[in-house]
Order: structure tokens, then C-alpha cells, then sequence
């Protein structure tokens, strides 16, 4: 459908310039997919906000009458960034529906391909999605040294200034210079590494394909294991681009990122949120998949619970959708209603016991900081937070996601060497199975974004009904039926906005969660 045939409800237009108290800002750039923002302010600071998904995309439609072995290969081709994760939630999802285990090496195979993933997502999310937000592109003017990249860098930038061009990293005009960083040797360290940073993703998705297949949508993910053979020489291939990236997040990502908060102090309290998170826990740790590297649970009101995925429904009323709000994902259902009244998005709402839940890295640091005594991601954060004099339960807030982002991000890819030294040459990475004609099967795992779930059941040997919950549905949610905001319409409010033309205070807390519209509408 394209985006012209949409009707975009009132609340979602564009403001008139003048006696400006709200401002749009569609599309938001460096996200992945269609996303508006709107906000309005009162006092300079945001008092409401309303977030849109601007597309419909169907796969749930699609995936109906389906041969329930396809459900991976179509799930991925809902996002080039974490096609990995839909692969991942689907293997599950018929795991459970066929009865059947991977093997040791195919749960470490499915844990290596699913950490690659992860870091090519969080560098990409850093360096070329969110640093130059705060990160000074002009400031390479006055670079002069001899890296050839920076020098390169420098030549584009000056010719950017003088046609008086703002793309991509806008907006870098002179006036607005002063909201970036001002030590210039931050400014340029970055902009290296931004550079440097293109080709650690590139190998990050070579490391990726050692075990998972071509990419970006892997074909060796299946249920049961994975399709690639365990040999000696994929070890030492893996280990040796593994080695290179984790000396790249170590000296530079993590440091990056700790430089950049302690740069905008402001944004280590912007940006707060609802304080409600959900982690569905991901990368098993055992042969019973019982123990996770990342835990399971729900946070809300400073209380940790356990996971009930009864809990979990989502709600259509300010959604484009027809069909009834307020199903559970093992019953929803997906029908377009794109003329709906009150409806402002193609998003729907998820929520747990009714409540809106932030998911993702800093829902992670979270959960873990207060399930586990000693895990590696509660020591690293204790430490990192105590250089940076921050309680971890104020984490909350714009810099407080990319710092969790950037600690999990080096604690996945340390733990990747372990897991790669496990696997065993020759042995099976794949355990077969028969395909039920009758069968039910959820997936929960971690996504870079955040909590993710598929649910599916078999008919006739065919896929009868097949949903998704997403990290950015959760994340980017609009109102729910009772009226309550979604987590970044919640995170908004309260931000101060100086120049209406130029919101760039709020599009730092909207792109802090790295939404990914192409997913959360699915
Ligand atoms: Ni399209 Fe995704 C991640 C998933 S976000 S990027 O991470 O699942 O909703
Ligand atoms: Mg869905």
C-alpha cells in the first residue's frame, strides 16, 4: 500500500507556522521505516506527543495457509536490521510446536548468529543512526591530521557548507552548532570511528553468515538447530573477526558512547519514559535452554515479576485495525481498517496487565541488575555507572539507553568466545522432527530492540493463524483504548523543545530507542 493512500488522521498534520505551540516531524530520519512524531508543548517543554506508524505491511496475513517451515524465511523478510531475531522467534515458535530441541551446537550456532546480529545492530545504531546527533560533522573543518578518511570527510563537509546543504546529518548549519559537543577532539574521535565503524558492521555480518547462511535473511536458521556443519576452520574463521570487533567495542563503542553522555549531562535525565520494562530473556546458556545469558521479567513500579505471557494483549482502538482490541497474541488478529476513526497509526498496542512497557537494552540492563547477584552485565554496569556517578535506577533516559545498548552489546560479544569454543566439530549442529498436522508454538526472544514474540498455530498441517508482538510495537505504540500514551509518547513528555522548527531535543529521545517502524507495523 503506499504511503499517498493512507488517510493520515487531523492529529497527525501539519501545524501552521505561526503561534506555534506543536510541531510534526515526518518522517523521522535515521530510524529504519515511516515514522511522525507529533508534539506539543506547553511552557517550552513537551506536554503531549502522538507517535504514528505511517505503513502497512500485512505479514501476518500473509504467513496464513502457509507450510509452517516457511515461517522463518517469510518472518526475516520483515526487516534487513533484525531479520536474525524474526528467524530466531519463529525456529522457537515451531520448536515448541513440534516437540523437538536443537542440539548443543546448534543452540551455540543460533546464539553466535543471533550476537552478530546484535552487534551490527548496536554499532550501526551508535554511529551512523544517533552520534551525529550530538556529534559536531563540522568539527572535522578543523581536522589536520592524515587519516585518508577523515580527510575525505573534511573536503565533503566543507563543500555541504558552502552549497548550504544540510543532509544527512542535519542540521549542522552555523546557528545550531552550539547544541553539539564542543570538544573538538571528541567531535573528531567519533567521526573516526563512525567511519571505522561501516566496516566492523560489514564484518559483523560476515561473521554473522559463518553459521547463519547469506544475509541479511539467514537460510541456516531452522527449527530443530541450524543447517551449517560445525567444522574447525568455521571456529577459527568465526574467533578471528570476533576478535577484531570486540577490540572495536572495547576501545572504542563503549568509550564512545561514555564520552558522548558525559558530554550532554541533560540527556542522562531527558527522556525518562514510563519505568515499565519487559524482557523476555534470550541466548540459552544450557542444554535445557532453562538458563539465559539475558534474563526474563517485568518491571514495574521498582518491582520485579515473573513473566506471565497471559498478561500480554494488544489493544486497536487509536490503530488502524478493524479487528477486536484488546486479543491476546495467541488469538490476535491482523484486519486493516485503514479509514478508522480515532485511529492515528499502523502500530497496534501492546500492553502487560494493561500497562505500557519499555523493552529493549535498557529494559535488559534493568531486569538483570535486579533478577541476578553477580551476572557479567550487572558487574559491568555497576562499574561503568559508578565511573559515570549514576544509580543504576536512574538509567532511565536518553543517554542512559545508549549506555545500556553499548554495556550489553560488549557483554554479547565476550561471551560469544565462549560459546564459539564450545561447539563441538562434527557433532550434529540440526535435530530432525515431524511437522504436526495440528500444533501451537510461541517464540519469545531478544531483539536488538528489545522483547520479541511469535505465535503460531498449525492446521491441516498448514499455518492457521500467525502473529507478532515486536520490540518497536511495544516501544512506539499509540494510545492504548484507555488512553494511556506508549512508551516514547510517555518518554517525550516533559522534554524541552527550544525551536519548534528545529525539535531536535525530542527526536533524541524518539531515536534513544532505535525505533524500527518497518517491524513494528510488520
Ligand atoms: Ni526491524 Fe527489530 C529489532 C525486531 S524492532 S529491527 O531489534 O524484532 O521492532
Ligand atoms: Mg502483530
Amino acid at each position: 500500500m503506499s504511503r499517498s493512500s493512507v488517510t493520515i488522521d487531523p492529529i497527525i498534520q501539519k501545524t501552521p507556522k505561526m503561534s506555534r505551540t506543536s510541531a510534526t516531524i515526518d518522517p523521522i530520519t535515521r530510524i529504519e521505516g515511516h515514522l511522525a512524531i507529533r508534539v506539543e508543548t506547553a511552557s517550552g517543554r513537551v506536554a503531549k506527543a502522538f507517535s504514528a506508524g505511517e505503513m502497512f505491511r500485512g505479514f501476518e496475513m500473509i504467513l496464513k495457509g502457509r507450510h509452517p517451515l516457511d515461517a522463518q524465511q517469510i518472518t526475516q523478510r520483515i526487516c534487513g536490521v533484525c531479520p536474525i531475531s524474526h528467524g530466531m522467534a519463529s525456529v522457537l515458535a515451531q520448536d515448541e510446536a513440534y516437540g523437538v530441541k536443537s542440539t548443543d551446537n546448534g543452540r551455540l550456532g543460533r546464539n553466535l548468529i543471533q550476537a552478530a546480529n546484535f552487534i551490527q545492530s548496536h554499532l550501526i545504531h551508535f554511529y551512523q543512526l544517533s552520534a551525529v546527533d550530538f556529534i559536531d560533522v563540522a568539527a572535522v573543518a578543523s581536522y589536520q591530521g592524515n587519516d585518508p578518511g577523515l580527510k575525505e570527510l573534511k573536503a565533503w563537509v566543507s563543500a555541504q557548507r558552502s552549497a548550504n546543504v544540510l543532509y544527512p546529518a542535519a542540521p549542522f548549519l552555523p546557528r545550531y552548532s552550539g547544541d553539539y559537543a564542543r570538544n573538538a577532539e571528541l567531535n573528531i574521535m567519533v567521526l573516526k570511528h563512525y567511519l571505522d565503524a561501516l566496516d566492523m558492521r560489514a564484518l559483523a555480518h560476515r561473521m554473522c553468515a559463518v553459521f547463519a547462511g547469506k544475509l541479511p535473511h539467514a537460510p541456516g536458521l531452522v527449527p530443530g538447530g541450524i543447517t551449517e556443519t560445525i567444522t574447525a576452520k568455521k571456529i577459527a574463521a568465526f574467533e578471528s573477526m570476533l576478535s577484531k570487533l570486540r577490540a572495536f567495542i572495547d576501545g572504542c563503542y563503549l568509550p564512545d558512547v561514555l564520552e558522548t553522555a558525559m558530554a550532554f549531562p541533560g540527556y542522562l535525565k531527558e527522556g525518562k519514559g514510563c519505568c515499565n520494562f519487559l524482557a523476555y530473556g534470550a541466548f540459552p546458556e544450557s542444554s535445557t535452554h532453562d538458563a539465559t545469558l539475558f534474563p526474563s521479567g517485568v518491571l514495574t513500579d521498582g518491582n520485579l515479576t515473573v513473566l506471565d505471557t497471559e498478561r500480554i494483549t494488544e489493544d486497536t482502538g487509536h490503530s488502524y485495525y478493524a479487528s477486536p482490541s484488546g486479543l491476546s497474541p495467541a488469538a490476535g488478529q491482523t484486519v486493516p481498517g485503514h479509514d478508522k476513526k480515532g485511529a492515528y497509526s499502523w502500530v497496534k498496542a501492546p500492553r502487560y496487565n494493561g500497562r505500557a512497557m519499555e523493552v529493549g537494552p535498557l529494559a535488559r540492563v534493568m531486569i538483570d541488575g535486579l533478577k541476578r547477584d553477580n551476572s557479567p552485565l550487572k558487574q559491568l554496569t555497576e562499574k561503568t555507572l559508578g565511573k559515570l556517578n549514576i544509580a543504576a535506577e536512574n538509567l532511565a533516559s536518553v543517554m542512559g539507553r545508549h549506555i545500556a545498548r553499548a554495556i550489553e552489546c560488549k557483554i554479547v560479544a565476550d561471551r560469544c568466545a565462549h560459546w564459539v569454543e564450545q561447539l563441538v566439530p562434527g557433532e550434529p549442529a540440526f535435530e530432525d522432527f515431524d511437522i504436526p498436522a495440528t500444533g501451537r508454538g510461541t517464540g519469545l526472544t531478544e531483539a536488538p530492540r528489545g522483547a520479541l514474540g511469535h505465535w503460531m498455530t498449525i492446521r491441516k498441517g498448514a499455518i492457521e493463524n500467525y502473529q507478532c508482538v515486536v520490540p518497536t510495537t511495544w516501544n512506539c505504540s499509540p494510545r492504548d483504548d484507555n488512553g494511556t500514551p506508549g512508551p516514547i509518547e510517555q518518554a517525550l513528555v516533559g522534554t524541552p523543545v527550544a525551536d519548534l522548527d528545529n525539535p531536535i531535543e525530542a527526536v533524541r529521545v524518539v531515536r534513544s530507542f532505535d525505533p524500527c517502524l518497518a517491524c513494528a507495523v510488520h
